[in-house]
């Protein structure tokens, strides 16, 4: 069990998908679930992986690959998972702001919090106020985390926290993006920032009280 642990962790990070998509597929065979091949496999590979980005030790295509990787054997686990093999942690709705097109660093934000169990409704780029309200009226996440790589529109990201507190005064927000600092977090009112997606989980963690 382990072993087979060692290795999908090893793969992901060498990323290799046609070896994880056999790995996966023979783990759930030999009866491991889901979310063990999440928790013991993927995610300490992936949290690693993070850490090290953080620390300036890897590299953007090594953080990118690896998450076509894990994708890979999500999909493979998808049916598994549907069945109920595991339960996602929280849910999180994300987006980058309106008049904003950035997306890599969203994408890698969804990637680590997908890893860590958590269900990601990603809003895409270019997203409205109104949008995000209507989503965190249908859905009711646990956390919002908000991107934005421009300074011309980090103040989007107040205009969203505003309109869903009307509506929700205990929503909880994450935010981040280039420009976007701790100081410029606590005064628009989010919960939390981090700096790159490697450090994003465990404050997103953090702020719906879990860990
Ligand atoms: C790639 C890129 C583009 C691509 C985007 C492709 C895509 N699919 O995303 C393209 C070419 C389309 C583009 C367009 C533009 N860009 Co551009 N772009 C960049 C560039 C080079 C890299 C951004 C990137 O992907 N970085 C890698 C990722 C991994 O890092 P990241 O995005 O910062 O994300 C990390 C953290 O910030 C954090 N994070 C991000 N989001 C979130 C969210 C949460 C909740 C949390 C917790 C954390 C978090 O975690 C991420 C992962 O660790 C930057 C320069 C730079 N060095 O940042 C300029 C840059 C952001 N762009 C810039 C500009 C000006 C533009 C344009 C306006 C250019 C133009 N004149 O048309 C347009 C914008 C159009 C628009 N309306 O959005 C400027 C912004 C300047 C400013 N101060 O506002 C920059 C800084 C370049 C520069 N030095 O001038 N761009």
């Amino acid at each position: 069990m382990n072993e087979r642990m060692t290795s999908l962790g090893e793969t992901l990070l060498a990323g290799d998908v046609e070896a994880i998509k056999r790995l996966t597929e023979e783990a759930l065979s030999a009866g491991t679930t889901p979310q063990a091949i999440l928790e013991k496999g993927l995610r300490p590979a992936m949290e690693s992986l993070g850490e090290r980005f953080s620390r300036g030790e890897a590299f953007l295509p090594e953080l990118l690959v690896a998450a076509e990787t894990m994708k890979a054997s999500m999909e493979v686990m998808q049916p598994a998972i549907v069945r109920g093999g595991v339960a996602p942690k929280a849910t999180m709705l994300l987006g980058t702001v309106e008049g904003d097109i950035h997306d890599i660093g969203k994408n890698l934000v969804k990637m680590m919090f997908e890893g860590a169990g958590f269900k990601v409704i990603d809003l895409d780029i270019n997203v409205k106020a109104a949008r995000f309200l209507e989503a965190y009226h249908k859905e009711r996440p646990d956390l919002v985390g908000l991107s934005s790589l421009l300074t011309t529109t980090i103040g989007e990201m107040e205009k969203v926290i505003q309109t869903i507190r009307e509506f929700d005064p205990e929503a909880k927000f994450i935010v981040g993006g280039a420009p976007v600092t701790q100081a410029f977090a606590d005064r628009i009112g989010a919960n939390g920032y981090a700096p790159d997606a490697g450090k994003a989980v465990k404050v997103g963690n953090r702020i719906i009280g879990r860990s």
